[in-house]
């Protein structure tokens, strides 16, 4: 008898840094008295981000909605954008503070990802922007994306939040479309408890940016936009700059948790696993996506996240519902019938992962799978026997 876990296993938990390490850094905030409003570690950790993705067109933001939100209106992006319904709603939500319309059109069967010939069937004359989200860290097919751009006239801007630290072609992802928006969420692989960060080609874009997330100020007289706020702080920026240091380790301790999954699921009935990514792809292992088809399974993905809570295991369906699907987007005409994405969020489950998940842990948690579905088709089989 396979026993639950004796605590709550979420679908993730940050990472913190030893405590006194974080104390030790905050005697620097208390000496300086200098809170926010681009501070001392603010302007430190920027600096330490650019070298990160060997870019000085970096911009920090409190959250990664915000950035995003600003990204778009500092690109004067309007019109139509042509974006993925299978994605957290922030994304979406970035684009109706900006009033512009979301063109939903299907993702690829793999790596969830929006499929690039259905996106260039999408296109209008009111088209203006691609928004792409590289899902669960895993890369969109950037080189198609780029050429569509390309031919169409059209920016290209990147939700990266769950793509810190994944490389292409030995380049960070950071350096790919025009923009790109990284979340660093308490509940990201990579975190600074919230924040998020823009980075973009156009070194010109940094001082609109800059006036965006601080009212508009130019300097204590001069108000040029109508700016918000959204500045990252000194505790969100010593917890970001601390955490660089581990960042490898944690990805690493991520990949062998990964390794078990996939050694252990891989041949399970009715599981399908993400493919394995191209060889040129460095990946930060931020999600462990499976697939639940009930009918070869024998569970449906729902009684599965049901039963797995039963185990205190809190694993997640992100992202069920799709986009479009919520009520305040149901207003929004979609003509994609949007078949991969319906099909993946009916059957997308995330299991737990992050750092301090034991190897152990990632194996119970395989054990309680493969025994829920043994269970289920000896009751199936059960039933059938007294049948006939
Ligand atoms: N674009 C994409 C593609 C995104 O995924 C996100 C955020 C954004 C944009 C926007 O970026 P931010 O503005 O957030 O920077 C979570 C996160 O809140 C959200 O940041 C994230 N995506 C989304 C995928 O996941 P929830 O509603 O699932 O979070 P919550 O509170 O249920 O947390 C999940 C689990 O994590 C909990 O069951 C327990 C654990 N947890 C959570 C927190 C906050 C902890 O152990 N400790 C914690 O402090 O949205």
């Amino acid at each position: 008898m396979i026993k639950a876990f004796d605590k709550p296993i979420y679908v993730t938990r940050p990472f913190l840094p030893p405590l006194e390490e974080f104390c030790n850094g905050l005697k620097e905030i208390w000496d300086n008295h200098w809170l926010t409003n681009d501070a001392p570690i603010v302007q430190r950790f920027c600096r330490q981000l650019s070298n990160y993705f060997e870019t000085d067109n970096v911009c920090l933001f409190n959250n990664g909605t915000l950035a995003l939100q600003i990204g778009l209106e500092g690109m004067g992006i309007a019109g139509e954008v042509i974006t993925t319904p299978f994605t957290f709603v922030a994304t979406t939500h970035a684009l109706f503070w900006n009033k512009i319309r979301p063109v939903f059109v299907d993702i690829e069967p793999d790596y969830y990802t929006l499929d690039p010939e259905k996106v260039e069937a999408a296109i209008t004359p009111w088209t203006t922007a691609i928004l792409p989200v590289h899902v669960f860290g895993h890369p969109c097919n950037v080189h198609a994306l780029a050429d569509i751009a390309r031919r169409y006239n059209l920016r290209l801007i990147y939700d990266a939040a769950h793509a810190f630290g994944v490389r292409i072609g030995n380049r960070s992802i950071a350096h790919f479309g025009n923009m790109s928006m990284f979340s660093f969420h308490a509940t990201k692989l990579y975190h600074s408890i919230e924040g998020g960060m823009l980075t973009f080609q156009d070194s010109g874009l940094k001082s609109i940016l800059d006036y965006l997330k601080n009212f508009g100020f130019k300097n204590e007289v001069e108000v040029v936009m109508p700016g918000t706020n959204a500045k990252m702080n000194e505790m969100q920026a010593l917890m970001g700059s601390m955490i660089l240091g581990y960042l490898d380790e944690l990805i690493e301790k991520r990949r062998k948790i990964t390794e078990i999954y996939r050694e252990r699921l891989s041949s399970i009935t009715g599981i399908k696993l993400v493919p394995s990514l191209p060889a040129d792809v460095e990946y930060n292992h931020a999600y462990m996506p499976i697939e639940v088809n009930e009918k070869e399974f024998g569970i449906s993905r729902d009684k599965l996240y049901e039963e797995l809570k039963k185990y205190n295991i809190y694993a997640r369906r992100y992202f069920y519902p799709l986009i479009c699907d919520f009520s305040c987007y149901r207003s929004v005409s979609v003509k994609d019938p949007l078949t991969v994405a319906r099909k993946v969020a009916s059957r997308i489950l995330i299991l737990p992962i992050y750092c301090d998940l034991s190897l152990n842990d990632a194996q119970q948690i395989c054990d309680i799978i493969i025994m829920l579905q043994a269970k289920e088709l000896g009751h199936q089989s059960s039933e059938f026997a007294a049948k006939v």
